[in-house]
């Protein structure tokens, strides 16, 4: 629906309805719209989904429980949740190329846990009930089946480093990931920032791990999944990709060849609501050969499929395969070129130097701040960041020394080069105004800070004016 007034008044209606219960979540949801169309908006994993998407959501789909795989469901009445999740799976597969989607996960997280446990599954379990010459789990005794528990959680996994840009659930030691596996951790070089695949491949030889996982949220280079799938067959590993951040630069065919993970890896997740632009949610791409253990991600580690959100999956899919998505994912690569280009003229630190995906990495401790400070002073002015670890980081993963900053959302807006140029202009003049404070005790602070006089409203005025030239969701009137 692009027609303005109707889209005014269809949510209109809606906030109604919503205020004649709890009027506190309709005035939130207003305030939520001004805020996020009064902002800069630069989370690397945030975006703004289409109408479209949205009230896809917001429907009867979400009182169904669906639990099981289309045409086999443990529940009555699934006929439209079967259209629904075959839509969703058939648009992933021709979007990515990939044998098989399984579009139920709720999350990214709950999609690598699928991916997790699909690879055990496969590589542990089905091994096991061979070797007993049972069919399934329920026909092991109790002794075989203590064995198989132990053998099941006791894998090792290769993943990269928080540090180095890689996400929690990639063997992280406070994350579930870091607890089933034993796992170790491949870093990038320390001179470039750059992840060094002959360092990869040393690591992975001597650990000789069952799964390795590639995929990062916030190292701001494109991975050479070709490579990463070598050194995986070299030690007979499961090559899984997350590509949560950057499936929209998949989707929109701005990373092709060894940059496309879907016909390296074994298995492939996905979020739906970063680069992608869909509704939250998860996603898993894989072989054919792993699609059955994918299919037990319900009840294994999922409960009902969220049936609304699939639907809402299936439309912005859908939206992913038309031409503009590919423009609109160029223009998100170019982007981060422009705003990394902004800061390294002004004199800034990037770690490894630039970009050339969808973010960019702003090592703030040369303007004397931890992540921490300068998140909080840039949000005083309106800009929305999120403090990031850099390599090394002396401030550790609460504090900080770095800023993540993303394209994708401002990028869907309207923005190009120039306001990007100007964005940079924008947060290095934060930055350079923000001073470092003091705990009550006198010693230094690494979170408060003291922003400069009059800072905060010119950057606000200046952003103002680019965002009216870029509206979101134009013609949208909520009064
Ligand atoms: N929270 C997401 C991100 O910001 O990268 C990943 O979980």
């Amino acid at each position: 629906m692009t027609d303005a007034p109707l889209l005014s008044s269809t949510y209109q209606q809606m906030l109604s309805v919503i205020e004649s219960v709890e009027p506190r979540i309709a005035e939130a949801t207003r305030q939520e719209l001004t805020d996020q169309r009064e902002s800069l908006k630069l989370i690397a994993s945030e975006n703004y989904a289409s109408p479209a998407v949205l009230m896809t959501m917001g429907t009867w789909f979400s009182d169904k429980y669906a639990e099981g795989t289309v045409g086999h469901r443990f529940y009555a009445g699934c006929q439209n949740v079967d259209t629904v999740e075959s839509v969703a799976a058939e648009h992933a597969r021709e979007l990515f190329g990939a044998p098989y989607a399984y579009a139920q996960p709720h999350s990214g997280i709950d999609a690598n846990l699928v991916a997790f446990w699909s690879i055990l599954a496969h590589r542990v379990e089905g091994p096991w009930l061979q070797k007993f010459g049972a069919k399934n789990v329920n026909e092991l005794t109790e002794e075989d089946w203590e064995s198989l528990r132990s053998e099941f959680g006791n894998q090792r996994l290769l993943g990269m480093s928080l540090d180095a840009g890689g996400h929690l659930t990639h063997g992280f030691r406070p994350n579930i990931s870091g607890k089933m596996f034993h796992q170790q951790q491949y870093g990038t070089d320390p001179e470039t920032g750059l992840l060094d695949y002959d360092a990869v491949r040393a690591k992975a030889r001597e650990f000789q791990p069952l799964v390795i996982v590639a995929g990062y949220s916030a190292y701001p280079r494109r991975v050479n999944f070709a490579k990463m799938r070598e050194i995986a067959d070299e030690v007979d590993a499961t090559l899984m990709v997350d590509m949560a951040h950057f499936a929209g630069l998949v989707a929109g065919k701005v990373f092709t060849g060894d940059e496309d993970p879907v016909p390296h890896a074994h298995i492939v997740t996905t979020t739906t609501h970063k680069s992608l632009r869909g509704p939250r949610g998860g996603m898993v791409l894989a072989t054919e050969e792993l699609a059955p253990s994918v299919d037990r991600g319900c009840p294994m580690v999922l409960g009902g499929p969220l049936s609304h959100v699939m639907a809402a999956k299936a439309v912005a899919l859908a939206e992913a395969r038309q031409p503009e998505f590919r423009t609109y994912a160029q223009g998100v690569a170019d982007n981060a070129q422009s705003l990394a280009e902004g800061f390294l003229k002004r004199g800034a630190n990037l770690v490894t130097g630039g970009t050339d995906n969808h973010l960019v990495l702003l090592d703030v401790s040369s303007f004397g701040l931890t992540g921490r400070q300068a998140e909080s002073a840039l949000l005083d002015a309106g800009v929305v960041t999120n403090r990031n670890s850099i390599p090394a980081d002396p401030n550790g993963a609460w504090y900080t020394s770095g800023i993540r900053i993303g394209t994708p959302a401002l990028t869907t807006r309207g923005f190009g080069h120039d306001e990007f140029d100007r964005v940079a202009e924008l947060m290095i003049e934060v930055l350079s105004n923000t001073e470092p404070g003091t705990t009550s005790a006198g010693a230094p602070s690494k979170a408060s800070y003291t922003l400069g006089d009059g800072v905060a409203d010119r950057v606000h005025a200046a952003s103002a004016e680019m965002l009216e030239k870029h509206p979101l969701y134009p013609g949208l009137d909520l009064a």
